[in-house]
Formats: C-alpha cells, structure tokens, sequence
C-alpha cells in the first residue's frame, strides 16, 4: 500500500529563490491553495453525462451553484513587474463581464460505469459556445468551449458502441467549430464532418473499437488556437466488463492558457499567438481556471477508500502526473491496456491521458501537481484531495496538513 512507503518530499525547489516579487507572491498564493490555507472561490459547473434506459447519452450543462464570494482584483497584485523573462504587461482592457460564473468543470462529472453487457447505439450531444469566464480573480478571458466548461464534459461509452455525435455550434459564436475524437478510427477523427458554422449542427458516426480513455479537442483553424482556448474533453470507451468498482472517480484535464499580458494581471486577457508558438504559457491549469479543483470543489474521500482518477493533457506541455503524499497503486500508462503498480510519477503527453487509482491511508489535503512544479505552484497546476478519517500514526506521523512542496 501506498502509504507504507517512506517518503521524502523537499521543500521549494531551488529555483524558486531569487524570483521577482510580483512571481512570489503569486508562488506564494499557490502555495497557500495547495496547502489549504487559501480557498479559492470558484463555483461549481456541473456537467451531468446522463445515461438513458436505452443506453443513450446526452450530455448537458447545468449552472448548479453560484459563485461565492471572490477575493478583491487588487490582491492580484497586477501593476507589480514580470520577470526578466516575461513580456513587459500589456495594457490590458478593464475585465469583461462575465457569461459564465465558472469555468472549470467539476472533477466529480463523470459519467456512471455502463452496466449493459452488450454494445449499443448512444447518442452524445455536445454544444459548442464562446464565453467569458475568470482564469483567476480579476483576470477574464474568452474561452470556446464544449458545452461552456474546460475541459468540456467527459463522454462514456462502452468499447463496440455506435457513437453518434451531434455537435452544435451556439448561434452566438463568432468562430465554427469541430471535434476530433482520439476514440475515433477514421481520417480526422471527426473533424472532416463536424466543421460547425454559428447556429449550425453536424453530426458524426463512429464504432468505439478500441477501450481505454481518449481525449477530444477541437480541430477548426487555426487548431491550435481553439485547443489553447479551451475546447479539449476526455471520451472514455470502457473494456468489456468496465473497471474494477472504486469509491470514487474523478476526472483532471491539464491544458494552458497564453495570454497577452503577465498572469496576475487585472483585466480582459486576450490569445497570445506567439506565447503558443514558443510553448510559454501563462497559465498551466486543471480543469481551466486557477483553483478550479480546490476549496469546496476540491475532490473528496475518505480513509481507507479507492479512487480512479481519469486525466488527460488537452494542451501542449506533457505533464509529470504526480499526487503529493500518495503513491499510484495502478497506472494505466497512456491510459493503454495493461497497468502498472506502485507509481510516484507518471508521464502524459499532449494531447494523451491516462488512469491513476490509489487508496487513500491517511487524512489531509493532498494536491494533484504536474510536478514541472513552475507550472503548479506559479502557474496554476495543481487540483486538491481532500480526505477525511481518523488518523494512523503507524503509516504516517507528520501533519495532515502537508502537503510536502
Ligand atoms: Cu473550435
């Protein structure tokens, strides 16, 4: 078992000294979030895949909560300087208003497990839209989305379904949009028959012939664009027989934003092409926007009980997949057929993914980084677990608060 691993886990990395102020203070506050002080106020986006008695899925999106209370745009701290190695800020438009009160959707929308022993013909939904939504208090950006969450909803199907797959473009985007499905085996994965203008609808057909967990993504140009901006999700084909049950099952999409000014600065951000290009985000964030998976929408569990995380790379940086203070009992590595055991860090590509699952022994908040720690603690990449239960000093002994970087 996982906890019965010694484990050392250092301080701040070495490079994280000599920094400019405005990028400690931003280390700062995302330390504090990992370690629970700092809860960050992001409502939750519920993105409910429902399965109907026919086998049939449509997914959909509710608005089921409305945002708390949000920490005052001036804390951002967004006149301080970048650093050396960041582009001087840009004078940046005042924050739009928004059209969604959170962006990210929630770790626990994921679909049931199928019960059905045999393929069927379901249908999947999914509405394209453009929206205004905060990456972080003070900061708005405009996303274009799968049904107005990043990652969009998580799809579930059983390997030998019929998919068809409607994409409907919102009548008030400005951009056609598509889908490529890495589930998919036919040219484009989609994207030659789903390009979607404003106000219309594709649809398109496809056999699940291959289990395991895919990722989604838009593919209009200029893809990588509209991949930046948001529209990536994950489509599960579960194998026959489906996953061993766990208590819980959680779903993580790693994807980057690169913005025209310095993150930490209030105001509208826009696309930064060039930043794209150079592979320099901004932002490196789970679930698309910064906190989206801490405070009260951090994930959940109890001692002595089994999770499945499902996580993909929507975006361009691979990640080093790593739970600080756990250890992965089971691996899928890039969420293929066989697993692993006992893992401390696994490696996901762009645009690839992967199943984690692990049993929690001991209480605390545990955070979900990619461990190129930058890119948790500075820039957003890093998802809280937060479990509950009596304390077992014989696995561990240290504070349950911890969280170790
Ligand atoms: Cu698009």
């Amino acid at each position: 078992m996982a906890g019965l691993v010694h484990r050392l886990e250092g301080a701040r990395p070495p490079e994280a000294t000599g920094r400019s102020q405005r990028s400690d203070s931003q280390a700062n506050a995302a330390l504090g979030a990992i370690l629970g002080a700092v809860g960050m106020a992001v409502a939750a986006a519920l993105v409910i895949a429902a399965v109907g008695a026919t086998g049939g899925i449509r997914a959909v999106t509710t608005v089921a909560a409305a945002a708390p209370a949000k920490a005052a745009p001036a804390a951002r701290g967004g006149t301080t300087a970048g650093t050396a190695t960041e582009a001087k800020p840009a004078a940046l438009a005042a924050a739009k208003a928004t059209t969604v009160k959170a962006i990210g959707a929630s770790a626990v929308a994921v679909p049931a497990p199928i019960t059905r022993t045999a393929p069927a013909t379901v249908t999947v939904d999914l509405q394209t839209k453009e929206v205004v939504a905060e990456v972080a208090p003070g900061e708005t950006y405009t996303y274009w989305t799968f049904n107005g969450t990043v990652p969009g909803p998580m799809v579930r199907v059983r390997v030998g379904d019929t998919v068809n797959l409607k994409v409907a473009n919102a009548t008030g985007s400005v951009f056609p949009h598509s889908i490529d499905l890495h589930a998919v085996n036919g040219p484009g994965g989609g994207a030659t028959t789903t390009q979607t203008p404003p106000g219309k609808e594709t649809t398109v057909s496809f056999k699940a012939l291959n289990p395991g967990l895919y990722v989604y993504h838009c593919a209009t140009g200029p893809i990588p664009q509209h991949i930046a901006n948001g529209m990536y999700g994950l489509i599960l084909v579960e194998p026959e027989g489906g996953f061993a049950k766990v208590d819980h099952e959680f779903m993580v999409v790693q994807g980057e934003l690169y913005t025209t000014a310095p993150r930490g600065t209030t105001g509208h951000h826009d696309y930064d092409h060039k930043k794209m290009l150079d592979e320099r985000p901004d932002y490196v964030l789970l679930n698309g926007s910064v906190g989206a998976i801490t405070g009260d929408n951090a994930m959940k569990a109890k001692v002595g009980e089994t999770v499945r995380i499902f996580f993909g790379v929507g975006g361009f940086l691979p990640s080093s997949l790593h739970l600080i203070g756990e250890i992965f009992d089971k691996v899928y590595p890039e969420a293929g057929g066989v697993y692993n055991t006992n893992v401390q860090t696994t490696f996901v590509p762009a645009g690839g993914a992967t199943i984690v699952e692990f049993k929690v022994d001991v209480p605390g908040t545990y955070a979900l980084v990619d461990h190129s720690l930058g890119r948790a603690l500075d820039k957003g990449a890093a998802a809280h677990l937060v479990v509950t239960g009596a304390e077992d000093h014989t696995i561990y002994g240290g504070a349950a608060s911890g969280a170790g970087h």
